[in-house]
C-alpha cells in the first residue's frame, strides 16, 4: 500500500496569514485538509480470475526442472517395457545420484523428477507392496534405494526432488481389478511419506492393459487426495492438473497464446482430457490455474539408449524459447545410462546450454531506458515503471481499473540493436493481457510495427528480427483486466535462431 504524503511540512507556515496570530485550529483545519488530498492510499488490483497458489507461483519460478527416465528399460533398450521383465537387469555400475544433481545444478535447473515407478511397474525403491522393485535387484545387494539416494542429492545441491509415478503398471498382479487401486494408493503413500518434500508428483495419463489384458478405472481423487494428505505443496502433474497440466506435445511446444487457466471440471488425465489444443493454449477465463508444463527429452528416446544423441544448443535454446518463453515450465529429461550417471555429451549440452542462456539473458538494454507509461495505477510511485527494472518479482507496473490498454515507452541515449522482447505479468493476481503489439520508431522517427503477439503470463519471450532504434514501445491491445506487469527485458540473443534484420 502506498500513501502520497508530499506535504510541504516546512513551508506549512506560509500558507497561514502571517499578520494574523496563528490560531491552533487553523494549523489543524489545514493539515487535515492537506492529509485528506495527499495521504490518499492506493490499493492494489484486485485479483482476476482463476489465481495461482502460493506453490504454483514458487514452481513457476522453477523455470526449467530435470526429468530422470532410469528403470529396466535403461538396460533393455526399450521406452516401455512389459511388465516381464526380470529384476536381475537392474544392475547399475556407478549409480551416482550425486552426479545428477550437480548436472542440474551446473545447468540451472531448480529440481529433479525421477521415474520411481514407470509403465513396466518396477520400483527404484523398496515399496513394500511389490516385489518388483530393487530390493529382488542385484545392485547394491538388493539395499539400494535410488529415492533415497537423490534425496540426499537433491540435498546436498539445493535441490527441488520430485517423483513420476505411472499408475498404468502391466506388472501389478490386480491391475484391472478394483483391489489395484488401493494397491497404487499404498504405493503412492510409501513413497510420498519416507522422504521428505516432494515438490511435484507426476501423473502420467497412460492407461493400457495390465497382466490381465484389463484396463484399469482409475480413481483420480483417492490418488490425488493421497498426495494431497502426504505432500500438501506438491505441485500434481496430470493432463488437467490440479496443479499443472501437460502441453499437449512432447517436443518442447507450447501455445503461442498460452493461459494458465484450464477448465478442467468433468475432465480426466488421459482419454478424459481436454483437446490437444486445449491443454496447449488453455482456456482464457478458465474455471482453474493449472499452467502448463512442456516435457520434452535432450534425447530422442525418454530412457539412455546408447545410440541416440543429445539435441544441439540451438534446439535447445529453441525449446527454451517455445516452453518457458510462452508460459510455461520446461521439464528438460536427461536420461542416466546404465552406469546410473549422466553421460558426458548430455551434461557438456546442458552447461553450453546454460553458457549461452546466461550471455543472452545477462545484459538487459531496458535497464539503460527512459520508461514511460501512459498511465500509472493512483499516479503512485510504487505502480511506477521503476518496478519492471528492479529485479523483484513482487513489485509490478500497474494502470488505474479502467485502463485496460496502455502504452509502455523506452528510451535510449543511444540506438540499441536487439532481438528478443521478455514481458513478464505479475501472475499472483491472475493472468490478464490477451493481446499487445510492439513498434519501435525507425531511422526517420517513424513509429513501425515490430510484431504482434498475444498473451503473456508468467513470461512471454518474442523473437524478433536484429532490429537499431532509440525507441520501443509495448501497446497493450486488449486486457481482461487493468495489466500488472513486473518486468520488461530487452535482449540480443547472437546465437542466430533469428538471423533477418529489420529493414
Ligand atoms: C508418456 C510415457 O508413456 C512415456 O514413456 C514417458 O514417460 C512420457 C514422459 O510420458 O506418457
Amino acid at each position: 500500500m502506498h500513501y502520497l504524503c508530499t506535504i510541504p511540512w516546512t513551508s506549512l507556515r506560509y500558507y497561514i496569514p502571517l499578520k494574523h496570530k496563528i490560531d491552533n485550529n487553523i494549523i489543524i483545519f489545514f493539515i487535515s485538509a492537506i492529509l485528506y488530498v495527499s495521504c490518499r492510499t492506493v490499493e492494489p488490483p484486485e485479483p482476476y480470475g482463476a489465481c495461482p497458489s502460493a506453490s504454483q507461483v514458487a514452481w513457476q519460478r522453477m523455470e526449467i526442472n530435470m526429468f530422470c527416465h532410469f528403470g529396466p528399460n535403461t538396460f533393455t533398450d526399450k521406452e516401455w517395457g512389459d511388465g516381464t521383465e526380470t529384476e536381475e537387469l537392474f544392475a547399475p555400475t556407478n549409480l551416482d545420484c550425486n552426479q545428477w544433481a550437480t548436472t542440474a545444478k551446473k545447468a540451472g535447473m531448480k529440481g529433479i523428477i525421477v521415474t520411481a515407478k514407470h509403465h513396466d511397474g518396477f520400483c527404484l525403491w523398496p515399496n513394500p507392496h511389490s516385489t518388483h522393485t530393487v530390493v529382488n535387484s542385484p545392485w547394491l545387494d538388493g539395499k539400494g534405494d535410488v529415492l533415497s539416494l537423490l534425496r540426499q542429492a537433491c540435498k546436498n545441491n539445493g535441490i527441488k526432488m520430485g517423483i513420476y509415478i505411472s499408475p498404468w503398471d502391466r506388472n501389478a498382479p490386480t491391475y484391472g481389478s478394483e483391489a489395484y487401486n488401493e494397491t497404487f494408493r499404498l504405493t503412492l503413500e510409501d513413497a510420498l511419506s519416507r522422504y521428505g518434500d516432494i515438490f511435484e508428483q507426476w501423473f502420467d495419463g497412460a492407461n493400457g492393459e495390465g497382466p490381465s489384458g484389463k484396463k484399469q478405472k482409475y480413481d483420480w481423487e483417492l490418488f490425488n487426495n493421497t498426495v494431497k494428505r502426504f505432500q500438501p505443496n506438491a505441485i500434481i502433474f496430470s493432463d488437467v492438473g490440479p496443479g499443472c497440466r501437460w502441453v499437449g506435445n512432447e517436443s518442447g511446444e507450447t501455445g503461442e497464446t498460452c493461459w494458465s487457466t484450464l477448465n478442467i471440471d468433468n475432465f480426466t488425465p488421459g482419454t478424459g482430457a481436454p483437446p490437444i489444443d486445449t491443454l496447449n493454449q488453455g482456456n482464457r477465463n478458465g474455471s482453474h490455474w493449472v499452467p502448463a508444463e512442456t516435457d520434452v527429452s535432450i534425447r530422442p528416446g525418454w530412457f539412455f539408449h546408447p545410440n541416440e544423441k543429445p539435441k544441439s544448443v540451438e534446439e535447445l535454446l529453441r525449446i527454451y524459447y517455445t516452453s518457458v518463453g510462452r508460459n510455461s515450465l520446461l521439464l528438460l529429461n536427461v536420461p542416466p545410462d546404465r552406469r546410473g550417471l549422466i553421460a558426458s555429451e548430455d551434461s557438456l549440452r546442458l552447461v553450453e546450454f546454460r553458457n549461452a542462456l546466461d550471455n543472452i539473458f545477462a545484459n538487459n538494454l531496458a535497464n539503460y531506458a527512459k520508461i514511460e507509461a501512459s498511465n500509472i495505477r493512483g499516479n503512485s510511485k510504487e505502480y511506477g515503471t521503476a518496478a519492471l527494472i528492479d529485479n523483484d518479482f513482487n513489485s509490478y507496473w500497474a494502470t488505474d481499473d479502467n485502463i485496460l490498454t496502455p502504452t509502455l515507452t523506452l528510451y535510449f541515449d543511444n540506438p540499441v540493436t536487439f532481438n528478443r522482447i521478455m514481458l513478464q505479468e505479475y501472475i499472483p493476481l491472475g493472468q490478464r493481457v490477451e493481446r499487445f503489439h510492439v513498434e519501435y520508431k525507425d531511422a526517420k522517427g517513424i513509429w513501425r510495427t515490430l510484431t504482434t503477439a498475444t498473451t503473456i503470463g508468467y513470461k512471454r519471450i518474442l523473437l524478433i528480427p536484429k532490429t537499431t532504434t532509440e525507441a520501443i514501445r509495448i501497446i497493450i491491445d486488449k486486457s481482461l483486466a487493468c495489466p500488472t506487469i513486473n518486468a520488461i527485458g530487452i535482449y540480443l540473443d547472437e546465437w542466430g535462431t533469428t538471423t533477418q534484420d529489420t529493414p
